[in-house]
């Protein structure tokens, strides 16, 4: 059985994932009424409110303030999420909560740390680091031993040159090329990337 917090368009590609890697019981933690048609017959809906926190889940919410507020409420974290169809390399390592969507390609030594989101397409070289809750968007690319810190979001199709780092919190808009080191929480987007000017 997995328990997947959230009900909507992330989730609903989480159980998928999970479904094709072989499990086939769901049950979906969340606050509102999610639309039983996303997911397979069978699939149980409760209520947030009645989680135990002692369970281990995975989280199904694309939000990451929201991500980590869920994680400090319920800690324990489900075995990571792999799709059949992502390529992962030799020495590669995968934490709990982290999920790897289809056609993913994560390569020798890389790191995937807890609750990681390696979302479709992305590509992921030797020895990168993408940090606790960090979010690599659709088709994003990471050249080697590029890190991504904890927290921070790769918008889609977003690339990172090779050794390059993203600070915490940060985020890279969609599309941009990010060329140097990026510090902790603030934006980038442009090719090559720039900061957004603080208003
Ligand atoms: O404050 C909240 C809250 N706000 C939304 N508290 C709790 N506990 N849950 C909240 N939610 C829940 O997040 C909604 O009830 C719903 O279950 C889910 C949001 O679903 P939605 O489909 O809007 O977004 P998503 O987080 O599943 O997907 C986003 O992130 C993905 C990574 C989208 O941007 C996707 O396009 C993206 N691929």
């Amino acid at each position: 059985m997995l328990h997947v917090i959230g009900g909507g368009g992330h989730a609903s590609v989480v159980v998928d994932v999970a479904r094709r890697s072989g499990v086939s019981n769901f049950t979906i933690w969340s606050d509102d009424s999610p639309s039983a048609s996303r997911f397979p017959p069978g699939t149980e809906f409760r209520r947030l409110d009645d989680l135990d926190a002692a369970l281990p889940v995975i989280l199904g919410i694309g939000d990451l303030a929201l991500r980590s507020e869920l994680r400090a409420r319920f800690p324990v974290l489900a075995p990571p999420i792999i799709d059949p169809a992502a390529v992962v390399g030799g020495g590669v390592r995968v934490a709990d909560g982290a999920v790897i969507f289809p056609l993913c390609v994560v390569n020798a030594n890389a790191r995937i740390e807890a609750d990681a989101i390696v979302n479709t397409g992305c590509i992921v070289e030797h020895d990168c680091v993408v940090q606790r809750n960090a979010h690599l968007s659709p088709g994003t690319r990471l050249a080697g031993g590029v890190v991504i810190g904890r927290g921070a979001h790769v918008g889609t199709g977003g690339i990172v040159l090779p050794g390059v780092s993203v600070g915490e919190g940060s985020i890279v808009g969609a599309g941009a090329v990010v060329t140097q080191d990026v510090p902790p929480g603030i934006t980038v987007v442009g090719v090559p990337a720039r900061a957004l000017a603080r208003r």
